[in-house]
């Protein structure tokens, strides 16, 4: 049994990994201040986590909750592209100056091992797919660059202090508990609440973008096996998780409107500043050095998040 961290353990991801690690006996400390993440998402699990209720910009106290720990799960964090574009400085003090603490945390109390939320964003547009770690970055946002600034330090830590840091570049991840109604919220949430409430969704762009939506099953895998995994196979790396398939806004809106009976065609708008256009994610690195493999398909994973906000927003 080991002692993990789970930073933003209230948020969409955070919380599946809390609930992983305690299904199979782990103790569990989550750091999260509930600035996006959902107090609803720990309520049933409370009495079995030690909850630090601070912020990432906090070194002093993200010191504390690092503090006996073996295993961090770093996925805290100020998401979105155009979050970022609009208010680029909360971002910067969270993504970037947050994962500076928690790192000093990691270092200074000893832990073995930190697991990073990366973003598939550092690819930005350039020529070239699938996407494989190995291409240089070109992050579009301030988003972008901050996650791939976490990126850099987490190498850095492993190159100068022996810290075992995995980047996980996630690809655009969704399933239960994505928040569905902030105006920052992942598409296929936005999209999903609001053809179950009668509202025409609007793409952005052509709605010919692709990208590797890949279901939150397949994310608490990958970071299980990220931590489990050899060191000498895994740290220091970054890895693409995703399903190594694209689809389409179009056809994603397509399939969303037949399994929410949905009758209308989408409203089209400019597209988004600092939006990619494509993403699609080779995901060799990961099948070789973790033993990786997407569990959940795409209209699997559409099918099981469709039935849960059904469950959690209709009527
Ligand atoms: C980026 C990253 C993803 C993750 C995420 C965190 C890429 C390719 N992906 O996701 O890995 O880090 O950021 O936030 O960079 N859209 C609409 N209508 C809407 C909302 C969105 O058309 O109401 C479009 C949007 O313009 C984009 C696509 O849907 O083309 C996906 O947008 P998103 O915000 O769900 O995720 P994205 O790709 O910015």
């Amino acid at each position: 049994m080991a002692n993990y961290l789970i930073t933003g353990g209230a948020g969409f991801i955070g919380s599946h990994l809390v609930q992983a690690l305690l299904d199979r006996g782990d103790q569990v400390r989550v750091l999260d201040n509930f600035e996006t993440g959902l107090r609803k998402n720990l309520e049933p699990i409370l009495d079995r986590i030690d909850l630090h209720e601070v912020s990432l910009t906090d070194a002093d106290a993200v010191l504390r909750a690092c503090e006996g720990i073996d295993f961090i799960f770093h996925e805290g964090a100020l998401p979105s592209v155009p979050r970022s574009v609009k208010e680029p400085r909360p971002s910067h003090a969270i993504n970037i100056d947050g994962t500076f603490h928690l790192l000093e945390g990691a270092r200074q109390s000893g832990a073995r091992r930190v697991v990073y939320a990366a973003s598939s964003s550092a690819y930005g547009n350039q020529p070239g797919f699938p996407r494989v770690e190995t291409m240089a970055p070109q992050p579009l946002s301030p988003y972008a660059v901050q996650k791939l600034t976490g990126e850099l330090y987490m190498q850095a830590y492993h190159r100068v202090y022996g810290l075992e840091t995995v980047c996980l570049r996630y690809f655009n991840i969704f399933g239960a508990r994505q928040v569905p109604d902030s105006p920052y919220s992942g598409v296929m949430a936005r999209f999903a609440l609001m053809m179950m409430r009668g509202e025409r969704p609007t793409i952005f762009g052509d709605g010919e973008q692709g990208r590797d939506f890949t279901h939150i099953d397949n994310v608490v895998l990958a970071n299980l096996l990220a931590v489990e995994a050899p060191a000498e196979k895994v740290a220091g790396r970054v890895f693409n998780i995703a399903c190594g398939e694209r689809h389409t806004l179009n056809q994603t809106y397509a399939l969303l409107a037949t399994l929410t009976g949905f009758p209308h065609p989408p409203l089209y708008g400019p597209a988004r500043d600092g939006d990619v256009r494509d993403s699609l994610a080779d995901i060799t690195a990961a099948r070789e050095a973790l033993g990786y493999a997407p569990q959940v398909g795409f209209e699997e994973g559409l099918r099981r998040t469709v039935a849960w906000y059904r469950d959690e927003f209709a009527g």
